[in-house]
């Protein structure tokens, strides 16, 4: 069973407008609230690709219960913990020219007996997990070091923990071992303290987070494709050039493409195939964290995986 973990979900507003003016008052042209926070969008990703998953983590106030009614309309299996302080917010607004412009809350702070009691859920859930998906920053109240302290309980039942956060958080869950990666070139720097300037550079990289432990390092370089390393080899995966809509929640579309194709045991080349192309169709719609299946097969046919 596939399991994510979404600390800090968010009900994400996506606004349209022509342009964003500071200062001014713009009306919005269209208005999308959608259950969100990385883990929520990679969980639903799951379920639009075929799979099933069971959704952890914390939801709080009149924003948790509309996130709750998203879930069961997804057919998501709930297994958050419900928390004294009100779920957050975060904004994305994409104007004509496609930028995109995300404000997002801190959200609740997490007080310690809910935090004691998301770690009994987990102790239950991970007896059935062969994959756990970890999405997203890390709430107030939780230390910097919880993604390391989960991926170590994950490691022990043999799950495969793939991970996809920022900064401190990052950093301290690479010294746990998970089994994948998927940080983008700044993260990679902030990780590692190193220039990037070329795709070798990227390569030296990858090769240290191996030697850390780490089976499977994709790191995004958007819409130009993706350079991944497993089991001591390098791929540099490319895709193609799409009608991008909106691109927010690309990055979680393909762990949850990542999560399904290890789920089926897919070899390697497929796994980084099929998660590409999932990551590229959700750029083609218009809501985040969204994919059309028959978007990720054709899509799929005209990735190109080339051995380094
Ligand atoms: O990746 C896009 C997104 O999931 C947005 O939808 C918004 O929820 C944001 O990321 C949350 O990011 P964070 O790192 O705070 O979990």
């Amino acid at each position: 069973m596939i399991t994510t973990i979404t600390f800090n979900p968010s009900i994400d507003k996506h606004y349209i407008l022509d342009d964003l003016i500071k200062g001014e008052v713009t009306r919005a042209k269209k208005v999308q609230n959608t259950a969100g926070g990385k883990g929520l969008n990679v969980s639903r990703v799951i379920r639009l690709l075929g799979e099933s998953v069971t959704a952890t983590g914390f939801l709080g106030g009149n924003s948790g219960g509309f996130i709750v009614d998203k879930l069961s309309e997804l057919k998501i299996n709930n297994r958050f913990i419900k928390v004294k302080g009100e779920t957050r917010s975060c904004l994305a607004i994409i104007t004509k020219d496609l930028a995109q412009t995300e404000i997002l809350e801190p959200g609740p702070t997490i007080q310690e007996d809910e935090m004691a009691e998301w770690v009994k859920a987990y102790d239950e859930i991970l007896e059935d997990s062969s994959i756990i998906c970890a999405s997203g920053s890390l709430p107030r109240g939780l230390s910097v070091s919880t993604y390391g302290e989960i991926i170590k309980k994950a490691n022990i039942k043999g799950a495969k923990f793939l991970l996809d956060t920022s900064g401190e958080a990052l950093k301290k869950g690479i010294e746990s071992k998970p089994y994948f990666i998927k940080p983008n070139i700044d993260e990679l720097k902030a990780i590692t303290g190193e220039s990037i300037n070329s795709d070798n550079d990227v390569l030296k990289i990858i090769d240290k987070i191996h030697d850390k432990g780490i089976k499977l390092v994709m790191v995004s370089l958007g819409a130009n494709g993706s350079i991944a390393g497993f089991n001591g080899k390098k791929y540099r995966i490319y895709v193609p050039k799409i009608k991008a809509v909106n691109p927010v929640g690309s990055g979680d579309s393909m762990v949850a493409g990542i999560a399904v194709a290890l789920e089926r045991g897919y070899n390697i080349e497929d796994v980084l195939a099929f998660a590409s192309a999932t990551g590229t169709a959700n750029a083609m719609e218009q809501q985040t964290g969204y994919v059309n299946i028959n978007n990720v097969n054709k899509v799929k046919e005209e990735i190109r995986i080339e051995l380094i």
